[in-house]
C-alpha cells in the first residue's frame, strides 16, 4: 500500500502522534495478532483457511480441546508453526526494532507467539500468551524445550523428565493462568511507561487487555493502531485507523 492509499484521518493524526511519541522517554508497545497479519500470519479472529476452515481456533487453544483429542490440537499447532517459519517480520515490526534504536528504553508487550518481535531486532520481549516454537510437559514437568522444527508423528511428543507422551505447545490456553514472572515483568514496564501503543490487537482478551485499559485509567497518551476500531478505540488519545506495517514505518520516520 502506497502512502497515498492510507487514509486522509491517518495521515492528519500522524503528526499528533510523532509528537506524542517525541516526548516519552519509556514507551511501550503493546501487540496483537494485527501487527504480523501482513506478514501472512492470519490473525487469531480470522478464519483460518484450507483443512482449518472448519475449525475456531479459540475452541483449539483450550486444556479441554488437547484432552480430548491431543493429536487435532498438535495437528493445529504444526500448521501454524509451519506458516510462521514461511514468513517473516514485516515494516511493522522493523519500525518498532527502529523505534527502540531511538528509544533505548521502549519495551515490547506482545500477545504474540511467533517471536517476530525478537527477530525483528527488539530486545526484552515480554511475550504474555508464550512461544509457538517452544513445548512443556502437560503434566506439569519442569522446564521448556525448544522446537523449531515441525513434528511428523501427531502424537504428543515424550516428555524427556516423566518420559510420558505429554509434551504440547508452551503458550496459554484460554482458562489457564499467564506466567506470574512475566505478568510481573508486564506489569512493572506498564507501570514505569509514560505512553503506550497499541497495535494490532482486538483487545477483548484478559488478563492482557488490562493494560492498556491501565494507561487510560492512569491518564497517560495511549497511540492505537488499527484499521478496525475496538473497545479502545473511544478513548485512545489517537487513533491511526490503518494497517500497521503501512503507518509504524510513517511514524518511526517522523521521530
Ligand atoms: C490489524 C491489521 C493490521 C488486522 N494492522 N491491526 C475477564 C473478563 C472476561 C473474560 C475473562 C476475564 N479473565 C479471564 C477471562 C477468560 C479468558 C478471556 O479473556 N476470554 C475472552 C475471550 C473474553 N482469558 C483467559 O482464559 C486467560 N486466562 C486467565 O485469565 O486465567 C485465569 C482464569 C482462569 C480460569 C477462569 C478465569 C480466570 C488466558 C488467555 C490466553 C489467551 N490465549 C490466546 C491463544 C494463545 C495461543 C495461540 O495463539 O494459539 O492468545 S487466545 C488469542 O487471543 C491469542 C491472542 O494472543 C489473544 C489476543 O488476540 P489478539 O492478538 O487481540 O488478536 P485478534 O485476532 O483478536 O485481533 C486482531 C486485531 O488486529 C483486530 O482488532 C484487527 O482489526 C487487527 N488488525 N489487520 C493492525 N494490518
Amino acid at each position: 500500500m502506497s502512502e497515498s492509499s492510507i487514509p486522509f484521518a491517518t495521515l492528519s493524526a500522524l503528526p499528533e502522534a510523532a509528537r506524542l511519541l517525541r516526548g516519552s522517554r519509556r514507551p511501550v508497545i503493546f501487540s496483537g495478532a494485527g501487527v504480523s497479519k501482513e506478514s501472512g500470519i492470519p490473525t487469531f479472529r480470522d478464519a483460518q483457511t484450507g483443512l482449518w476452515e472448519q475449525y475456531d481456533p479459540a475452541e483449539l487453544a483450550t486444556p479441554e480441546a488437547f484432552e480430548r483429542n491431543p493429536e487435532l490440537v498438535i495437528a493445529f499447532y504444526e500448521h501454524r508453526r509451519a506458516n510462521v517459519l514461511a514468513c517473516k517480520p514485516n515494516p511493522g515490526h522493523i519500525a518498532i526494532a527502529d523505534l527502540e534504536r531511538l528509544k533505548p528504553d521502549l519495551r515490547v508487550i506482545t500477545q504474540n507467539i511467533d517471536g517476530f518481535h525478537r527477530l525483528a531486532g527488539n530486545t526484552g520481549v515480554i511475550e504474555l500468551h508464550g512461544d509457538i516454537f517452544k513445548d512443556r510437559c502437560n503434566r506439569g514437568c519442569e522446564g521448556l524445550i525448544e522446537r523449531r522444527f515441525l513434528q511428523a508423528d501427531p502424537q504428543p511428543a515424550q516428555c524427556p523428565t516423566c518420559g510420558r507422551r505429554s509434551l504440547r505447545p508452551a503458550v496459554v490456553w484460554f482458562g489457564e493462568s499467564l506466567d506470574p514472572a512475566v505478568m510481573a515483568e508486564a506489569d512493572a514496564a506498564v507501570e514505569a511507561c509514560d505512553l503506550m501503543i497499541v497495535v494490532g490487537t482486538s483487545g477483548l482478551v484478559y488478563p492482557s487487555a488490562r493494560f492498556p485499559l491501565r494507561v487510560l485509567a492512569e491518564k497517560k497518551a495511549l497511540i492505537e493502531i488499527n484499521p478496525e476500531s475496538t473497545p479502545l478505540s473511544q478513548a485512545a488519545t489517537v487513533h491511526l485507523q490503518s494497517g500497521s506495517a503501512q503507518v509504524l514505518p510513517l511514524l518511526a520516520g517522523l521521530i
